[in-house]
């Protein structure tokens, strides 16, 4: 039931692919190079057709990592990613993306992905996202060969998929990274004892526990950071956050947001993968999702473990998972056995499909 504290945690998610990834020699250290290139007040303009404005921004050499009044944007010098929640119409902003990219020279994407798992409260999405079919309709404007799949049960947990390949991607294909692999975790009916981490406590708590100098600039060079990004990092700490995103070697770099007055987010940036994080941690609508590109390797950790370890931070009821694994890349051996049988959890869906150049998993849990 929709009322007026209610809101929409499951992101819309579009990524898209204008190149095969920079040989970073090639750039003679020039880091501002292909869409990481745009100037701010493109960016602002294309997402405020989504309705999102950027909150804070964190960098490495490699992407740029935005963190929106509503979710998320990473931009690299290839490929975008902008996932947008709440009544956002992110694809509104796909015209004036399609326009910026031409501009630094990347005149079609060699492959799309929009995705997005069944919405709370349907009912309340504004056009072009007023269903899955008048969703694809429009993509269809763009990409005309692009397909369509509804994966997982239409009455219960299910998640859409339009991917489009342009001709010339055998480009693409032939440059995936063995290790190139997306999981998403989106996570429903969040425990009370998870979801009451993600409600924000008083600065006074914060200086109580960390003393008065917490997050306080170091020097002069440094910005003074808003309520929003001390109290986004001390829950970050606390929540187990900051460790699920965590590379294994210290070194990524993490952006926390606590939103006002209630609803969490975090980018994780790390040479050229990323996190992200978004919480609603509201009992009646709660959603949390994890979405990350971070190898085994990088994160010191198993594909499982990792997946174990979001849906203990946020204490999932239910939850979907879906995993993009390049083709060639070193699966983890087991991985699609021990994801049929989840501890603690009944094995809604489990589904393979075999895509170009890569492999998509969809699996689906509920409490037992
Ligand atoms: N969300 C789509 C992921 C595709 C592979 N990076």
């Amino acid at each position: 039931e929709f009322n007026s504290s209610s809101f929409e945690g499951p992101e819309k998610l579009l990524e898209l692919w204008f190149s095969a990834p920079f040989n970073p020699g090639s750039l003679n250290g020039n880091t501002k190079f292909g869409l990481k290139n745009v100037s701010r007040d493109l960016w602002d303009d294309m997402l405020s057709r989504a309705q999102c404005k950027v909150l804070s921004v964190v960098s490495s050499n490699e992407v740029d990592a935005y963190l929106l009044s509503e979710s998320s944007m990473f931009v690299f010098p290839h490929k975008i990613i902008l996932k947008t929640c709440g009544t956002t119409t992110l694809l509104a902003s796909l015209p004036r993306l399609l326009e910026i990219a031409s501009s630094v020279g990347f005149t079609h994407p060699l492959r799309t992905f929009y995705s997005r798992k069944n919405f709370l409260y349907p009912e309340r999405q504004l056009a072009p996202h007023t269903s899955w079919n008048d969703e694809v309709r429009y993509l269809q404007l763009f990409f005309p060969k692009g397909s369509s799949y509804v994966v997982g049960p239409t009455n219960k947990n299910h998640w859409y998929l339009f991917s489009d390949v342009a001709d010339e991607s055998d480009l693409f294909e032939s440059s995936l990274d063995p290790e190139d692999e997306t999981l998403e975790v989106l996570m429903t009916n969040m425990s009370p004892e998870r979801s009451l981490q993600f409600y924000a406590p008083s600065l006074d708590v914060v200086h109580q526990s960390k003393g008065e100098d917490y997050m306080k600039p170091q020097n002069s060079d440094q910005p003074l950071l808003s309520t929003g990004h001390i109290l986004g990092t001390y829950m970050a700490e606390l929540s187990g956050v900051k460790e699920l995103c965590s590379t294994k070697d210290g070194k990524s770099v993490l952006d926390a947001f606590q939103f006002e007055p209630i609803g969490f987010s975090s980018n994780m940036i790390y040479k050229d993968r990323y996190a992200t994080i978004h919480v609603t941690p509201q009992d009646h609508c709660s959603y949390a999702s994890f979405e990350t590109n971070v190898s085994k390797t990088q994160f010191g950790r198993s594909t499982m473990e990792t997946i174990e370890k979001a849906v203990k931070t946020f204490g999932a009821g239910n939850f979907s998972l879906t995993l993009f694994q390049a083709k060639g890349s070193a699966h983890e051996k087991q991985l699609y056995e021990k994801l049929k049988h989840f501890e603690s959890y009944k094995r809604e869906e489990f589904i393979v499909y075999d895509f170009p150049g890569y492999e998509l998993v969809f699996a689906s849990f509920s409490s037992v």
